[in-house]
Parts: structure tokens; C-alpha cells; sequence
């Protein structure tokens, strides 16, 4: 039922912002139009349709299964296995028809909000805002459209509450600007800028949106090694933490503001300074991007294609011109917005010649996304970096995954099998994707099972791994590392410690590198449903013991260690039995824009944590910068019984510190820690007797600790209770879990 004033007014519209996918809608039973994009939003002028009291409205949906296979009988397009056969032909998020950690489910249905709006003459059509950083001062130039609206009125509100009045179209200084800073580089100060249009009377129109004053680029120098690929905040250029984003849940409507903002408060909770958007899922909502406003997350955002070739028909192209351009007016204000990227590996895709049966494809992939999205975005948005796919040396097929310009993907841990040590044979200037499985915690596994199903060789269990081969990855690599556990419960703790280590190993050498290596966003932040992947945090948003890990290596302050040992030498004992090193090299990585002093200490311990040797030396880090200390040689000592830890002290407290082994742990002459642990209030003390490696609390309901799948010496350590919801708790480390 439309109000007086939209049946009063000169035009009514009706507003679709997301309809999922090929349809046609019809008012009081006529047809007003039809869609197939649901990237986009749609508009339908309905004024001769519209009556007075109640309307029918009727939204007719095609099959999303028909539409793909008619379309692929005609003309087959090369796309990912993991997704049904077809994909690329419908606008539709790609991981609705499965993706290798996704079910196949591609429902359809109106997934974001419809309405009717009544204007006359005065309705804003766009609202753009762009800013220029001149020597300090700040200026800030507000376009609205159509630039005739007669009692236009714009205004901009400091965080303070401060109102400055804005001419349209013309630059103005802001004073004393409050730069915004991503999360662990500083605050995140908002101003609201608002554009109104008033008729005499009233106010007829109002569009508000919210900025932070900031440069945020990619630096791009040439260099010793290539060129680099930095982002830069207000010409800071900052190490990216993070790891990549993908739909929060198959079942769309299930995406409330709340998830999303408890998903990237998880995000900062573990130190991340960016998120990728990746491109086989959909633009997220404009909450999304309020809240990593708010919380200082950069957003990588890529267009929504991924591991595909496409056809560029002439409705193809209009189709996601409108679908460009609708996007990048709804997100380029954003304080958030890091840089816009084409597509996720389809650049790659191409080089590898997956594409082949497809010989149009590379002419038509370049017409995308090195033509029209690049032109597009000079116009709607000159001010972002565009990068043409992920990973990319900077487009034209041109070594699109090399490791010393642009960002790369690198899978040879995992898909490829390599040892984790691997990861420090590579440099990388940006590492956009790289990483490692795991099964999710036993809660979730329960969630989806029956007792009898509780085997990951189980159908049930099988059908939520979607990675071909993953089960015998994961055991393979358990196999290099851990000794047979007896219990799924212990299974799937170890593959979560495998899974950290991965990341652990890559991420400490990238940010040791820094300079070199400017980002490590590892895949992946998040899943869609319960199932074993590659994400940190569960469907239900638990977290992973990998999810604690990075809240360690990506710390702000972090002491990492390169050692070298048997694992560094050698996968298996059997290989090559020359004689290996034992040594460590520490190295204190500063990631604040302050420089931070304190004290690096270090033991050579046995496996009773006893001391056998130990140092300590003053430090102080620059900021934005990683420091190496001396290699120590520790040559003679009992590999399989001693380990070196570490930590770095800054005020009398450790901010950072780990322990590392010589061996692999399922040789490590391990004792039985003995651990125990009591809960003070908010706290849990846990003691140990000797040296506890991965140390789990486990809680019998739901709960997130300040620190969990920690090492510790001998003695006690005093654990937060940040959330918790649970009775008792129980405790393990890698000690208790090998089986007989
Ligand atoms: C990358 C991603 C995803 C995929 C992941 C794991 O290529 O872009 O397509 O889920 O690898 O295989």
C-alpha cells in the first residue's frame, strides 16, 4: 500500500537492491521488467501501474540450475570443478554452486530489500566525495547529481560534532583534520557528510554518508628485487595482516549486520589490519563496510569473478557495467576501501591454460578487465588503486603469479604439498592467498553428525570436506609432524596445530622480510557452513587454533624465530642422512608508527624446561620496521630433547614470545607436563610440571581466551576469560594426544 505523497508524486519507482537472479516482476499482475544480474540494483518505473490501497507485486524466478545449463549447452565456458559446470554464463555469487570448502546450493529468491520511492524533480541520483592531502591540510570536494537541484545543501560534521558547510563542487579546506588510520597504526575518526534538498518547505532529500580523511593506496617502486606492492596510509606504507573474506553463510538472508560486525571484531581481536573481499562470492552490504570503517579493517575488494573464463556478449557487457557501476558508487566513499581489484585469479586461469577450450576468452577477458572496468573506475573513481586480478603482476597475462612484482597466490604448502618450511624459500612482495586445512572444533563436527558419523571417512563427514584429496593432505602432513593419534577429538586438534604452524611459518618469515614483503592475508577468515576448510573461524564463529596464532604473529610487537634443524634440513628421517645445523636467529618486527624498546631474552631448555644456556639483550625497534638479531649457534646439543624459547619484554612483560623446536614434534622426547589448571574469576590458571607445547583449554560450552594452543615452560601461566559461557574445562597438549 503506497503512502499519499509516492501516489502524489511525479515518479515512483520500484527499488530492488537484490534479486537472486533471473526474473521477471509484475505489478497488479502487468510486467514492469525484468533482471538477471543480482549483483545490481534495479529500478522500475511503476507510476501508470501503481494504485491506490494494496498492490500485488509478483516476482517470477527463473531455475539458477536451468539458466547455467541452457546457456553452457550453447557455448561451454571453462570455470573451477569445484562449482557446477556452467557458472560463469549468471550474475549470481559463483560459490552458490559449490566451491571446494562450499555446498552446492544455489537457491534463488529476493535477498536484499525492495521499495517504492515517490520524487519529483529533486531526488539526488548520486553523491560523490573525494579529497585531496596537500602538505598536512586536508581538502574535501562534495559533486552532487544532478548539480541542478535547486535547495541543495551540504554539510560536513567533524567527529567532535563540529558542522562546516560544504559548497558543492568546489574544494574545502578542512581544519584540524582527524586523519583515519587502519586498526594498530592508529584511530579511526569518521566525519558524516550530509546533502540535502529542500523545497521551501521541507526537506525533500537527504543522502548521508560517512568518510575518514585518509590517503590509501598500493606504493608500487621499482626496487632491488622488482617492485614493490605496499599499501599506503597517508603516505605510511604498512605490512597488510589479514586473510581473505568469503560469504559468511550459503542461506543469504542469514547475513545479519550483528554477524557481520562480531566477524570483524574477531578480525581486530586477532590484530588484523585488512580483509580481502574475494571475488567468487558477492559485494558485501554497506554495513559491512560501516563497520570496517569503524574498526579500521582496509578492504581489499575485488569484482565479482573468479577462477573462470567469460563470454563478453553484448548483454553480458551492459549487464555488468551497470552491476560496476552501481558497486562503486555504493562503496568508493568508504574510509575502508583499500583498493578495487578485477577478479580473483582469472588472470592466472588464463596463463595456466585452463581456459583453452575456450580461444575468445583471453580477447574478451581483456576487454574487461583491462578496458571497461579500468574505465569505469576512472571516472566513478579515480582516487582508488585498481589492480587487475589477484594474483597480478600488473595484467596483459604477464606472469600474473610472479613472486617479485604485485601480489601472488601460493599453494605449493597445501596443493602442492611442499613442507611448511617451504614458505621461506619465497619472498613475495604482497601474499594475497596461501593456505592450510583443518577440520573444525568437535562441537561443530557434532553439530552435523550422528555418533556413527564421527569419522572423517564417514559420508557425512566426507560430504563437509569439498577439497578433493584434503582428508589425505591433512594426514599426510600429520604424518610428517605428529605421532598417530588415537581419538577423532585428538585428530582434529592436531590437524588445527598443523594448520597454525603453516600459516605461523609463512607469516613470521614475510613479516621478518618486511620491507620486501609488505602482506600476508592467508585463506581463509571465515566459512559458510560447518566443514572442514582452510578458515580460522568456524560457521559458528569459533575459534580455530589457528585463529589464536594470528592473533599472536600478527601482534603489532612481534619476536619471531628462524630455526634451523632437522625439519629445516630434511622432511623425513629417511631422507639424506648428512649431519644438520642447530641454530636460531630471533628477530623483533615493529608494525606501529612508534618505535618500542625492551629487552630480547632467550633459553636453551630440555624438555623439563630446565636451563641450559640462556642470554638477554636491550633492543630497540624502529617503527615500521623489523630488526635481526644474531644467529646463535647451538650446535652439540641433544636435538630431540632441547628447544630454545623466546619472548620480548618490553616494561617487565612479555609482549611476544614462542618456543621452537629442533625436530619434528613427534620425535621430540616430550614429557608429561602434568597440566593443571584452576579458574580465579575471569581467569584460568594453568601450571604445567615441564615444557607444554600447544596447550588447549577446552571449555565444555563456548568460549574465547585471551591465549589458547600456547607453548609454556614450566611453572604457570594466567589465561583470560574474554567470552565465556561454560562450567568446566578440561586441558591437552600435544603430549596427551598420541595414541599407543
Ligand atoms: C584459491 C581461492 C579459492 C579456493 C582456495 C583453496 O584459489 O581463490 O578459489 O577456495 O584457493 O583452494
Amino acid at each position: 500500500t503506497p503512502d499519499a505523497g509516492i501516489l502524489a508524486s511525479d515518479n515512483a519507482v520500484l527499488r530492488c537492491e537484490g534479486l537472486d537472479t533471473v526474473c521477471e516482476l509484475l505489478l497488479n499482475g502487468r510486467p514492469v521488467g525484468n533482471a538477471d544480474n543480482m549483483h545490481r540494483t534495479w529500478e522500475y518505473e511503476v507510476s501508470d501501474i501503481l494504485l491506490p490501497g494494496e498492490n500485488t507485486r509478483e516476482v517470477h524466478i527463473a531455475s539458477p540450475l536451468k539458466v547455467i545449463r541452457t546457456a553452457d549447452a550453447r557455448e561451454a565456458l571453462a570455470g573451477t570443478r569445484d562449482a557446477m559446470r556452467g557458472f560463469p554464463h549468471i550474475r549470481k555469487a559463483h560459490c552458490m554452486y559449490g566451491w571446494d570448502w562450499g555446498p552446492r546450493l544455489p537457491d534463488a529468491g529476493i535477498w536484499r530489500g525492495i521499495s517504492l520511492i515517490g520524487f519529483g524533480s529533486a531526488r539526488i541520483t548520486d553523491m560523490r566525495i573525494r579529497q585531496k592531502h596537500v602538505d598536512g591540510c586536508v581538502f574535501v570536494k562534495v559533486t552532487v547529481l544532478p548539480e541542478s537541484n535547486a535547495g541543495l545543501q551540504v554539510t560536513m560534521t567533524d567527529p567532535d560534532g563540529h558542522t562546516l558547510l560544504l559548497q558543492p563542487g568546489e574544494w574545502t579546506p578542512v581544519t584540524d583534520p582527524q586523519l583515519w588510520w587502519p586498526n594498530g597504526l592508529g584511530a579511526q575518526p569518521l566525519y558524516t557528510v550530509r546533502a540535502t534538498v529542500n523545497n521551501g518547505l521541507a526537506v525533500v532529500e537527504a543522502v548521508v554518508k560517512r568518510i575518514g580523511l585518509r590517503t590509501l593506496t598500493v606504493a608500487r617502486e621499482k626496487d632491488e628485487w622488482g617492485e614493490s606492492f605496499a599499501q599506503s596510509v597517508n603516505g605510511v606504507h604498512f605490512f597488510a595482516m589479514g586473510a581473505d573474506y568469503i560469504p559468511m553463510d550459503n542461506i543469504l538472508s542469514r547475513v545479519t549486520p550483528e554477524r557481520t560486525r562480531r566477524l570483524l571484531e574477531q578480525c581486530v581481536a586477532a590484530n588484523y589490519n585488512t580483509v580481502r573481499v574475494w571475488g567468487g562470492g558477492y559485494y558485501p552490504d554497506d554495513f559491512f563496510y560501516d563497520i570496517c570503517d569503524e574498526l579500521g579493517l582496509v578492504v581489499w575488494q575485488d569484482f565479482m569473478f573468479a577462477c573462470a573464463a567469460y563470454r563478453l556478449t553484448p548483454e553480458f557487457d551492459a549487464s555488468i557495467r551497470a552491476e560496476f557501476s552501481d558497486n562503486i558508487r555504493r562503496i568508493r566513499h568508504h574510509a575502508c576501501l583499500g583498493l578495487w581489484c578485477g577478479n580473483n585469479e582469472v588472470e592466472w586461469f588464463h596463463d595456466l591454460g585452463f581456459a583453452k577450450e575456450d580461444p575468445r576468452s583471453r580477447a574478451d577477458y581483456t576487454k574487461i578487465f583491462e578496458y571497461i572496468l579500468p574505465k569505469i573506475l576512472k571516472e566513478e573513481d579515480p582516487d582508488t588503486l585498481y589492480w587487475p586480478s589477484s594474483p597480478s603482476s600488473g595484467g596483459c597475462f604477464d606472469k600474473p603469479n610472479d613472486p617479485n612484482r604485485g601480489d601472488a597466490h601460493y599453494w605449493e604448502v597445501w596443493h602442492g604439498v611442499k613442507p611448511f618450511t617451504d614458505y621461506r624459500n619465497h619472498y613475495f612482495r604482497y601474499v594475497s592467498e596461501f593456505g592450510f586445512q583443518s577440520f573444525p572444533s568437535m562441537k561443530t563436527v557434532e553439530s552435523f553428525t550422528l555418533p556413527e558419523d564421527r569419522n572423517i571417512f564417514s559420508r557425512v563427514m566426507e560430504t563437509h570436506q569439498r577439497n578433493s584429496g584434503a582428508n589425505g593432505l591433512i594426514l599426510l602432513y600429520l604424518s610428517r609432524t605428529f605421532r598417530y593419534p588415537g581419538k577423532l577429538d585428538d585428530l582434529i586438534y592436531l590437524s588445527q596445530i598443523l594448520q597454525a604452524e603453516a600459516i605461523r611459518y609463512g607469516v613470521e618469515h614475510w613479516r621478518r622480510n618486511r620491507g620486501r614483503c609488505m602482506g600476508a592475508l592467508y585463506w581463509q577468515l571465515n566459512d559458510c557452513w560447518p566443514v572442514a576448510s582452510w578458515s580460522s573461524l568456524d560457521y559458528f564463529g569459533r575459534w580455530k587454533a589457528l585463529h589464536y596464532a594470528a592473533k599472536r604473529f600478527f601482534a603489532p610487537v612481534m619476536i619471531s624465530c628462524q630455526e634451523t634443524g632437522e625439519t629445516t634440513g630434511r622432511v623425513a628421517v629417511t631422507d639424506e642422512p648428512a649431519p644438520f645445523e642447530t641454530k636460531a636467529r630471533l628477530c623483533v618486527t615493529n608494525e606501529t608508527r612508534e618505535a618500542v624498546s625492551g629487552t630480547v631474552c632467550w633459553q636453551l631448555r630440555d624438555a623439563s624446561s630446565a636451563v641450559i644456556e640462556s642470554g638477554s639483550a636491550p633492543l630497540t625497534v624502529p617503527p615500521l620496521s623489523s630488526v635481526w638479531l644474531d644467529e646463535r649457534d647451538f650446535s652439540g646439543i641433544d636435538f630431540l630433547r632441547d628447544h630454545v624459547s623466546y619472548s620480548f619484554d618490553v616494561g617487565g612483560a612479555a609482549v611476544s614470545g614462542g618456543s621452537a623446536l629442533f625436530t619434528a614434534p613427534k620425535h621430540y622426547l616430550f614429557e608429561d607436563p602434568c597440566l593443571n589448571g584452576v579458574r580465579q574469576g575471569s581467569k584460568i590458571i594453568v601450571t604445567a610440571e615441564c615444557y607444554a607445547k600447544w596447550v588447549e583449554i577446552i571449555p565444555d560450552g563456548d568460549a574465547v581466551f585471551s591465549d589458547n594452543f600456547f607453548d609454556m615452560e614450566k611453572g604457570c601461566t594466567e589465561i583470560e576469560i574474554l567470552e565465556g559461557d561454560f562450567q568446566s574445562f578440561r586441558l591437552r597438549s600435544v603430549y596427551q594426544t598420541a595414541s599407543d
